[in-house]
């Protein structure tokens, strides 16, 4: 075979929509899905692939990482605390001890690495959609309702498709986008005291960093919430540009979702 084929454009554009559509096509129906590819949904698709989970992550943008390329303030070095290094240990991303309990990391290096491994595990990363609204039965959370991004950004009057999934894992950060269309559509109460979105409080990142991982639960029959969206349903602090809770919170609703599907 030479080098280069004797292409043929339209054999270029039937190998893509093929591939794709068989690969959309092999996900319609989950173990899990995951709305949003920040470092929570990303580490918690590991996880759960790494287990022999079918999984797949939907992400409105064109990239992945959410709010981790970004370290803080576009100064693309990051913090974790001893428990984000230790899974910046099993990601195999250099990181250094700043002073004690302290360690940094490249922002940029911690989003391909995880995300490289979510995939070599198994998980699919389908980016340029948005989940738009929730299958929800009589047992709770059935699946994701799913558009292309440009529907949603063009404002288009298109209607959506949807996927199944045992389990779903809210994992949008700030703006908790599914709970809240949960919540907006929908008459139910959540798991929180007082049965509704209690909202994210103010930077005390010894604090968020803490309850962020406290948080990640199932917070309505088959949706967990994990990441910054955890902290934000439970009325929990931000943090700022230290992300080991991210990364644990992730790992924590793998292994909780993991208990609860060898249940099956
Ligand atoms: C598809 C969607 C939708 C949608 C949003 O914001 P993220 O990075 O979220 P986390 O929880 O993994 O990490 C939070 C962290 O990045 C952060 O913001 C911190 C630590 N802040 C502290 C502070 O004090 O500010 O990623 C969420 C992802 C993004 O990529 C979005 O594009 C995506 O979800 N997303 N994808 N459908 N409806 N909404």
């Amino acid at each position: 075979m030479n080098d280069h084929a004797d292409y043929s454009d339209v054999e270029i554009s039937r190998a893509i929509i093929t591939r794709y559509f068989n690969k959309l096509d092999d996900h319609l129906e989950l173990d899990v899905a995951i709305g949003g590819a920040g470092p929570a949904g990303l580490c918690a698709s590991y996880y759960l692939a790494k287990a022999g989970y079918k999984v797949a992550i939907f992400e409105r943008r064109l990239s992945l990482g959410g709010g981790m390329w970004g370290g803080g303030m576009m100064f693309n070095e990051l913090v974790v605390g001893p428990g984000g290094k230790r899974i910046l240990d099993e990601f195999s991303i250099p990181n250094a001890e700043w002073k004690e309990g302290y360690f940094t990391a490249d922002s940029v290096h911690c989003v391909v690495q995880i995300a490289a491994r979510a995939m070599s595990a198994g998980a699919k990363i389908f980016n340029l959609i948005s989940v738009e609204d929730l299958m929800v039965n009589d047992e709770g959370v059935a699946g994701l309702v799913l558009n292309w991004s440009a529907v949603e950004m063009g404002g288009l009057h298109v209607d959506p498709l949807s996927i199944g999934a045992k389990y779903v894992i809210e994992a949008t950060g700030h703006p908790l986008e599914i709970i809240t269309t949960l919540v907006r559509k929908n008459d139910v109460k959540l798991n929180t005291s007082t049965g509704g979105i209690l909202g994210e409080t103010s930077m005390f990142a010894q604090r968020g960093e803490k309850m962020v991982v406290e948080n990640t639960r199932e917070i309505f029959p088959h949706l967990y919430v994990a990441g910054m969206a955890a902290n934000a349903v439970f009325g929990s602090n931000r943090m700022g540009p230290i992300f080991g809770g991210m990364l644990e919170s992730g790992k924590k609703v793998a292994e909780d979702i993991i208990k609860k599907l060898e249940k099956e």
